[in-house]
């Protein structure tokens, strides 16, 4: 009986310790959060966030451009605490990290409907359907027939040369008559021709800001797509910045306006006139001080022939890297899809001027030639970023050359796989 007695009065006194002695304990972990707090003109940089946001903070946030850097102090558990973690702008510790910026999920109902054209009876998947429909058996006079599918979607005869040559040893004798290994060997051997260097479609954020030159002929879509992009972009919680580096007509900066204040992000311009260099050099200014991800730089539409136009290119590429290290990240040429064949010529002339690092092609939702963007991209030994299926915000894809070739020349019955 005595015992019941003492293991009550122990676990009395059990009950006592943890009620005041835990409770201690756990009070400097419930008041941890204030000392957290940044002091508010910590000019920090946020983790991405939506662009009402920053412009709200920006009116209350003094811009304070040359505030010294002074790094936050926080408790060793701090860092633990993820998310909200600041970024100091400047001189990082380490470099910048690759992030990647994009991602499309697998769209490929729409992107079908982007190249209804080219799946039609006259684009190139129709042309190759029409050839492999109800032969299950091809004979040789197939391959010729393959040829002129691809090079009336202007695919251009040395791709379409080295495509047929791929296909042919890939497969047996004994496959080269099965149409549907013929079908199969052909997207597989485009897409590989699409994939350059594993670059197709990629876009990575790879500094702070990261500067993007958009560069092309006249109507080529350059402006466009930095509209469509920049969406993107902040629609992901990136910041940009758009710099109207086309100084030659003042409807090309109305238009990047336009653009910027549908979005809600900054548009740098200069005079009538200006150097576009001196203009995309104040921009990548402006998006180090605000703490900016991405600057977008439009360029005046030019013929590749006119060689002061392109050194005009070549001196913006050059004060770019002066305004930020490495920049511009990315020499991105716009060619629109519709001219086909005639786009070669001038995109060779841009990537001897500049150190091009992707293409874009647009209005490909205009032509029946979807297989152009097969040949370009293998003449030029350039990866497709994107492409632009329309005129609006989110006609602008994530280049997968996957993807493009199962929405191109993927069977009617594969749709629904999509
Ligand atoms: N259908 C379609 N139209 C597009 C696409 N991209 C751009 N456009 C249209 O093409 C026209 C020219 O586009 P811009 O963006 O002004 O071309 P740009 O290269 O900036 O032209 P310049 O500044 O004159 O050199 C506009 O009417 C755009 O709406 C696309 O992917 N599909
Ligand atoms: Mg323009």
């Amino acid at each position: 009986m005595e015992i019941v007695y003492v293991l009550i009065a122990l676990a009395v006194l059990a009950a006592g310790y943890f009620l005041f002695v835990k409770k201690g304990d756990q009070k400097p972990e419930l008041e941890q959060p204030k000392t957290k707090a940044l002091p508010k003109s910590q000019p920090s940089k946020p983790k991405p966030r939506k662009p009402r946001e920053e412009a709200e903070e920006k009116k209350s946030a003094p811009a304070e451009d040359d505030a010294p850097e002074e790094p936050e102090e926080e408790p060793a558990d701090e860092a633990e605490a993820g998310d909200e973690e600041p970024q100091i702008t400047e001189t990082p510790a380490e470099p910048p990290v690759s992030r990647p910026s994009l991602t499309d999920e697998r769209d490929i109902t729409s992107l079908r409907k982007g190249l209804a054209k080219s799946r039609s009876a006259e684009g190139l998947f129709g042309k190759l359907k029409a050839l492999f429909t109800g032969n299950q058996e091809i004979d040789a006079s197939i391959a010729d027939s393959i040829e002129e599918a691809l090079l009336a979607s202007d695919v251009g005869v040395k791709t379409t040369e080295a495509l047929l040559e791929r296909i042919k040893e890939s497969l047996g004798k004994g496959d080269l008559v099965d149409s549907g290994k013929v079908w199969d060997a052909l997207r597989e051997e485009a897409a590989r021709i699409l994939d350059v260097d594993g670059k197709a479609g990629a876009f990575d954020l790879v500094a702070s800001p990261t500067v993007v030159l958009m560069v092309g002929v006249n109507g080529a879509g350059k402006t466009t797509t930095i509209g469509k992009l920049a969406t993107r972009l902040q629609g992901e919680g990136k910041t940009c910045v758009l710099a109207a580096g086309d100084t030659f007509r003042a409807a090309a900066v109305q238009q990047l306006i336009v653009w910027g204040d549908r979005i809600g992000c900054e548009v740098v311009r200069g005079k009538d006139g200006a150097d576009p260099a001196s203009v995309i050099f104040e921009a990548v200014k402006q998006a180090k001080e605000s703490g900016a991800d991405v600057v977008l730089a439009d360029t005046a539409g030019r013929l590749h022939t006119k060689r002061n136009l392109m050194a005009e290119l070549q001196k913006v590429a050059k004060i770019a890297g002066k305004a930020a290290d490495g920049a511009p990240h990315e020499v991105l040429l716009v060619i629109d899809a519709t001219t086909g064949q005639n786009a070669m010529e001038q995109a060779k002339e841009f990537k001897d001027a500049l150190e091009l690092t992707g293409l874009v092609l647009t209005k490909l939702d205009g032509t029946a030639k979807g297989g152009v963007v097969i040949g370009i991209s293998d003449t030029l030994g350039l990866p497709v970023k994107f492409i632009g299926l329309g005129e609006r915000a989110d006609d602008l894809h994530v280049f997968s050359a996957g993807d493009f070739v199962e929405a191109l020349l993927g069977k009617d019955s594969e749709a629904s796989a999509a």
